[in-house]
């Protein structure tokens, strides 16, 4: 259970370990009485002005001195969280940050739980739910691409769109519902084809962002690409090859790979995360009909599926393989590798074929081009948002409001159906940028967060 709003936290904000400086945050309205009373300085910290910084000594209840600091004052409302808050700069390492948390905990505050910081932030106005997540998004970035997306998302573009769009909603809904009034007198107050094109441009707007949930996850976890193929085809050896070293064992004896193998590397804006698969054969090893399986759910998962084919054995040798890959996975990219081209030269047959050898290399950085092209096309929309899966899922909820809409209009519905429709749409923008919140969507929110943040 989340503690009352009134008490003062304290956590350590930076990562532990060996470094020169640790940050620790207090917050609430005791935070600068708390700090004062354990710190020894020029002058007392109940006195600063705000957004200044002042040095000293931490000393604890037996007068012992912990550390020597600078203690930066922020006075409510000027400060993260919307309170008083303190942040203590100490000395790194693994131990300085606790002694000072233990003396501050002396003073009267108490520990903080994860992404209660900036829980407080929320609560307080300072933020908006998108810049929230945001900040969660900042977290955990392993990309620079989505690093930036998330501080400008953080900036609240995300928020201003959502506005937009609601407004535009909330003008449409008010000219239907202006004629309710006058239901009687028969009177048209706008054309409704004119309504119907004005809704269907915002149905696609949120279309248009809901699709690019893809390119996000994509921006965050990286391309997944498997590969499989035959047995023998050189599925590990071109795992290999795009990895730039020895990774994968590779042999003659088929049924070599038995489990799967993943690797990443950066590609582009991205990370390209490969699977090295067992081979797609009938068998009777019980481990490798293991690995078969294994490869058929790596291949679920995937955004592209590269299969790897031996034109040792034939230009069309993996093309049923293929085209039944492609009618068990449709929403997957699909890329053929024609492989040993050192041994049988050929020439791709369409735009989805690629020729390479994995043991000399050719065709390799084609093959990276082609990966990296796809993964431009997937996040070349994502400058407005990083969509997540609560955005998708209430983004998915408005269009199915609009497009409810737009039936009830097309059919000459009363008005009051489609009033209603636009109201549950724009309640649920609402939603999306949490002016509508409950504690349960709070909590799943800030279940990703760390503690200090
Ligand atoms: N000449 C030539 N041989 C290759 C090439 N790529 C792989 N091989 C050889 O083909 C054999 C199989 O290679 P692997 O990479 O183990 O093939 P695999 O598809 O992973 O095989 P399994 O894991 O058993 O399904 C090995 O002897 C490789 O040296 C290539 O581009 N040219
Ligand atoms: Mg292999």
């Amino acid at each position: 259970m989340h503690s009352s709003a009134a008490d003062t936290i304290c956590a350590l904000s930076t990562p532990p370990g060996i470094g020169g400086l640790a940050v620790v945050r207090v917050s609430g309205p005791q935070a600068i009485a708390i700090a004062d009373s354990c710190f020894r300085g020029k002058v007392r910290l109940t006195d600063a002005r705000s957004h200044t910084i002042h040095y000293g000594q931490l000393v604890r209840n037996d007068g012992s001195t912990v550390d020597y600091v600078t203690a930066a004052i922020f006075r409510s409302p000027h400060s993260y969280t919307g309170e008083d808050v303190v942040e203590i700069t100490c000395h790194g390492g693994y131990v300085m940050y606790r002694l000072v948390i233990e003396t501050l905990l002396e003073g009267g505050a108490r520990l903080a739980e994860p992404g209660e910081f900036t829980r407080r932030a929320f609560l307080n106005g300072k933020m908006d739910l998108v810049q929230v997540e945001s900040v969660a998004e900042i977290i955990h970035a392993q990309v620079n691409a989505a690093q930036e997306l998330a501080v400008r998302q953080l900036g609240g573009s995300f928020t201003r769109w959502v506005r937009t769009i609601r407004d535009e909603l909330q003008q449409v809904a008010a000219l239907i519902e202006a004629e309710l009034d006058f239901a009687n007198e028969d009177i048209e107050f706008a054309d409704r084809a004119e309504l119907a094109r004005r809704l269907e441009a915002i149905l696609d707007e949120c279309r248009r962002l809901a699709r690019s949930y893809t390119g996000a996850e994509i921006l965050r976890h990286g391309l997944r690409v498997g590969i499989v193929g035959f047995p023998n085809a050189g599925k590990s050896s071109l795992f290999n090859a795009l990895l730039g070293r020895q990774r994968a064992l590779v042999s003659p004896q088929p049924g070599t790979t038995r489990d799967y193998i993943e690797e990443a590397l950066p590609i582009g804006r991205a990370l390209l995360r490969l699977y090295d698969t067992a081979g797609f054969r009938e068998s009777t090893d019980a481990i490798e009909v293991e690995g078969i399986a294994l490869a058929r759910s790596v291949v679920e998962r995937c955004h592209v599926v590269v299969v790897v084919n031996d034109l040792t054995e034939g230009l069309e040798h993996s093309d049923a393989l293929a085209a039944s890959l492609r009618a068990e996975f449709p929403d997957i990219e699909h890329l053929l590798v024609h492989n040993k081209c050192d041994c049988v030269p050929a020439s791709p047959r369409n735009a989805e074929e690629v020729v390479v050898s994995a043991r000399t290399g050719e065709g390799i950085e084609t093959l990276l081009d082609r990966l990296q092209q796809y993964v431009e096309r997937a996040t070349a929309e994502l400058d407005r948002a990083l969509v997540n899966e609560r955005h998708v899922a209430s983004l998915r909820r408005i269009e199915h409001s609009l497009a409810s809409a737009l039936v009830a209009l097309e059919q000459q519905l009363p008005g009051e159906c489609v009033a209603l429709d636009l109201r549950t749409a724009s309640e649920e923008l609402s939603t999306l940028i949490g002016e509508r919140w409950t504690n349960d969507l709070l909590d799943r929110i800030f279940a990703q967060f760390c503690i200090g943040k």
